[in-house]
């Protein structure tokens, strides 16, 4: 039976992913640091039969199939690239495909990333391909680019690579989670509708026209990669905070002078960016970051993130608040979906 199943936990990137230099095999611009976080997962099912007369995908509940944007430019793309790649293990079968977050979907919460790298797994897993950590990071990439980050756990490095084939471009862990267990991430849902433009759109539009995009690859992310690298290596939470925080301000100056403009933001994300700078001036250790929606994230540490989730709920536009800490990698399990 062709049939597996795999969880994999959403990542929060530090140093951000935007831009690709090869948008079909997947490769970015840039390398990029992430944590992985915990309990903020997606739960996949996959299963290659002849039973199926067409490929399926049901997401949190919703049914797509070709034809369907949703499933032609992601889960469609994704199939294609396994069976090209492995005809003698996919067949000539059809797929059924079940997936759950347990997180809002598009909107600012990396679900492509938990959702291909558990893809991607149940994948190897079914077919039996064989593929070992990095090959899977590999393979998740050509789902979503942030999806190869959520093979490892904890803190984790995706080199972008400089071969044209893609063969030097894969996830890597830096540190596992247990390296810094009260590291915490706390997550302020401003709103849980989906986003009007897609990562993948906006950063393809920056790296045409953005004015800022060469400082952006050749300036900040090198100097961001190294900072972090070595705050991290340290367990300089100072140092981590302030270079994560500098490096989302710059990713969103960047998406903001694209054209045509891509604004992630909404009011409560501005409540909260102001609330954390405030809090950091009379002392408490927090720093924020922001991904390609309107949720900000708060680094902090154990200490601080309850104090904090308390303060975040008493904002108006706020709808949801989740504290997570770093995490496990993506990993195959015997409950199915379906
Ligand atoms: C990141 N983002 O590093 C950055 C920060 C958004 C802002 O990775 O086209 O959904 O599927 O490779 O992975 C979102 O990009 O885009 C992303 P594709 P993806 O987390």
């Amino acid at each position: 039976m062709a049939k597996a199943s795999a969880i994999a936990n959403a990542n929060i990137a530090l140093v951000k992913y935007w831009g690709k230099r090869n948008k079909e095999l997947m490769l970015p611009q840039t390398d990029s640091v992430s944590m992985t976080t915990e309990g903020l997962n997606a739960h996949t099912t996959v299963e290659f039969d002849s039973k199926y007369q067409e490929d399926i995908l049901v997401l949190n509940g919703n049914e797509y199939k070709k034809g369907d944007e949703e499933y032609d430019d992601y889960v469609g793309l994704f199939l294609r690239v396994v069976r090209e790649a492995y005809p003698d293990k996919a067949g000539d079968f059809k797929c059924k495909i079940v997936s759950n977050n347990n997180f809002p979907t598009a909107a600012g919460l990396a679900s492509s990333a938990a959702g291909f790298a558990a893809l991607a797994a149940s994948v190897n897993e079914a077919l039996k391909l064989g593929l070992g950590e990095k090959e899977l990071s590999m393979l998740a990439r050509r789902g979503s680019g942030s999806a190869t980050r959520s093979i490892n756990s904890g803190f984790v490095e995706w080199r972008g690579g400089e071969k044209e084939d893609g063969s030097d471009c894969y996830a890597e862990q830096l540190f596992p989670p247990e390296y810094w267990p009260d590291f915490r991430l706390v997550i302020a849902v401003t709103t849980k509708k989906d986003k009007k433009v897609k990562s993948r759109a906006g950063m393809s539009q920056s790296v045409a026209n953005s004015p800022y995009y060469r400082a952006w690859k050749e300036d900040v992310v090198p100097k961001h990669i190294e900072a972090i690298k070595k705050a991290l290596s340290e367990k300089d939470f100072k140092a981590l905070g302030e270079a994560s925080e500098s490096n989302a301000l710059m990713m969103h100056a960047v998406a903001i002078a694209t054209t045509p403009p891509v604004i992630y933001w909404n009011a409560g994300t501005m409540d909260i960016i102001h609330a954390v700078m405030d809090w950091r001036e009379q002392g408490m250790e927090c720093y924020f970051t922001i991904d390609g929606g309107p949720q900000v994230k708060i680094l902090c540490l154990e200490k601080d993130s309850e104090e904090i989730a308390r303060r975040i709920k008493e904002f108006p536009n706020i709808e949801d608040v989740i504290i997570t800490r770093p995490g496990q990698g993506v990993k195959i399990t015997k409950e199915h979906l379906f």
